[in-house]
């Protein structure tokens, strides 16, 4: 099919993965990972596209240049995303912009709509293969929920690949020649902000705290609905309830299984408030026994009683605690909701179980870095937000928490006063140390904190010999910050880094 130039809405909306695109003024906002997937295959699709982004670096300049080889147009650098192209039909929005962005309020103003690269994706099935996608989002731990669950598809013999937020971006799974049985789709709440046609086969939030308050606060009206779309957001106010809107348009549209964690009741109302295909189930899971419809823990069984034929009377045995790599209670809780949404796909609880008792979580989460002198390390450098600081503290006592960087407008109030009497003692690094240092000395007055002092030469060598200095023999020493990374460092992974690399230099001078 040909379509006119300047497509009405509807003909917009019937185009797909077979159909010319011929005619289609796409703008792509955003030349990061995601933006280049978009430009690339709309491009290939035969849209006439138009790649924007207010950075100028090498990286951005190469993909321009393989855009602009296969015809599309680049503006890179300051100013270049201030002005929304006169002739447009699309835009597609990378996850990290903001909906007042002047590029998206233009747009939104025109009437023009507004999708993100997931949507795309999803409008890109092949019609003759529509993938299934088993999507996951929460506030913490969806990286390794959705890891977790690539290994188990595959351990059943599935083509599978952990796609989305995660690194890959969808739009690159949907559109591989070879097509995969299933997708396992991380999302973030931007992600979701910008879909709205997604209906997954089965889909799970792992958890709602608050977190990026600061990109969801301060929209103005215009920015809150989408004239063409209709609302992009929930109907609360706050930043928060904008930020649960949007992680429960997961549900959306979901044909098998909405995966919710008992222990988090706002996951479930999610689940309540959603629109659901006709025969969708809830499933929980929980670190408690389960109830019917549910996965959960008997004794140190990790059993499914959700996906079993007489789950009146039984449960099915998936692995146990000693198989997984640790017993953290939010990492057991990831992988239960890993195993609902694969279990929800039919897979057999052997593939479950051989898939989690093999998989090791990526670097920087929860991970040993060494026992010395009684004493053990570790980094969870990728708890870069209050409750993902919390569950991990949760986890170690006494421990010497190790906190700071960019508090993303965070509270530490429930935090400090839920760990008090687990701490030894605080060391606390970057921008938003003193928000931390406040919650301290409101609720746990009496625990020592040291305060690394700016200009420090070298700072994680500083952090790190004053946690030493607080440990006594049995104390675990957590880098949890609690913050993203980036007032110091490039990302949390380079923090992650950074503190081992000061731990091993420290072991070695004392040796
Ligand atoms: N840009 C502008 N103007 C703006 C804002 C951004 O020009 O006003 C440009 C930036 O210079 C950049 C581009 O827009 O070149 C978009 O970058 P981006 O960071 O929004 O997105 P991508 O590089 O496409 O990466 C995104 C996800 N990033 C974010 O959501 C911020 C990646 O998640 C994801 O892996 C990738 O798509 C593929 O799906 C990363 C992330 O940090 C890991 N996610 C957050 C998180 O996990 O907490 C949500």
């Amino acid at each position: 099919m040909s379509a006119p130039r300047n497509p009405e809405r509807a003909t917009l909306n019937a185009l797909g993965r077979l159909d010319s695109w011929d005619g289609v003024n796409a703008v792509v906002a955003g030349l990061g990972v995601s933006g280049y997937a978009a430009a690339d295959s709309l491009n290939h699709l035969g849209a006439s596209v138009t790649a924007l982004d207010d950075l100028s670096d090498e990286t951005r300049e190469e993909k321009a240049t393989l855009l602009e080889i296969l015809g599309a147009t680049v503006r890179l650098g300051a100013g270049s995303t201030l002005v929304l192209p006169a002739d447009v039909d699309v835009v597609v929005t990378s996850p990290g912009w903001r909906p007042d962005a002047p590029l998206l309020a233009q747009a939104a103003a025109r009437g023009i709509p507004v999708w993100g690269e997931v949507e795309l994706a999803w409008r890109l099935r092949h019609p003759e293969h529509r993938t299934p996608w088993l999507a996951v989002t929460g506030t913490n731990g969806k990286t390794t929920t959705v890891q977790m669950l690539e290994a188990i598809l595959r351990a059943a013999g599935l083509r599978a690949v952990a796609c989305g937020n995660v690194g890959l971006p969808i739009v690159e799974a949907v559109m591989d020649p070879d097509p995969y049985d299933v997708l396992a789709v991380e999302l973030s709440s931007f992600q979701l902000h910008y879909t709205s046609s997604m209906a997954a086969h089965s889909a799970a939030v792992l958890n709602v705290a608050e977190d990026h308050v600061d990109w969801y606060d301060g929209w103005p009206p215009e920015a809150i609905s989408d004239p063409i779309s209709g609302p992009i957001s929930g109907p609360g106010s706050g930043p928060f309830d904008r930020y649960l809107a949007d992680k429960g348009r997961i549900y959306a549209g979901v044909e098998h299984a909405c995966v919710y964690n008992v222990a988090d009741p706002v996951t479930e109302q999610l689940v309540r408030d959603a629109e659901v295909a006709d025969g969708a189930r809830a499933i929980g899971f929980t670190l408690g026994t389960p109830g019917v419809g549910m996965l959960g823990l008997v004794d140190d069984v990790l059993a499914d009683r959700a996906f079993v034929e007489d789950r009146q009377n039984a449960a099915a045995e998936l692995c146990t605690l000693a198989d997984l790599p640790t017993q953290a209670p939010h990492y057991v809780a990831n992988a239960l909701a890993a195993a609902a949404l694969a279990r929800s796909y039919g897979v057999p609880t052997t593939a479950v179980r051989d898939a989690l008792s093999a998989f090791q979580p990526d670097g920087h989460r929860i991970s040993l870095v060494g026992v010395w002198d009684e004493v053990t390390w570790i980094d969870d450098s990728k708890a870069t937000n209050p409750p993902a600081a919390l569950a991990s503290l949760q986890a170690y006592d006494p421990v010497v928490w190790i906190a700071g960087g960019l508090a993303k407008g965070a509270h530490f109030d429930d935090l400090v006063s839920r760990v008090a009497d687990r701490l030894r003692g605080v060391v606390l690094l970057g921008a938003d140390a003193q928000v931390i240092a406040d919650a301290l000395a409101r609720h746990a007055p009496d625990v020592p904190v040291f305060r690394l002092p700016s200009g420090e030469t070298s700072p994680m060598d500083r952090v790190v010999a004053q946690a030493a200095a607080f440990a006594r023999p049995g104390d675990t020493v957590l880098l949890a910050p609690g913050c993203a990374s980036m007032d110091m460092f490039a990302n949390y992974g380079a923090r992650g880094d950074a503190f081992i690399d000061a731990v091993h230099r420290m072991r070695r001078t004392n040796q």
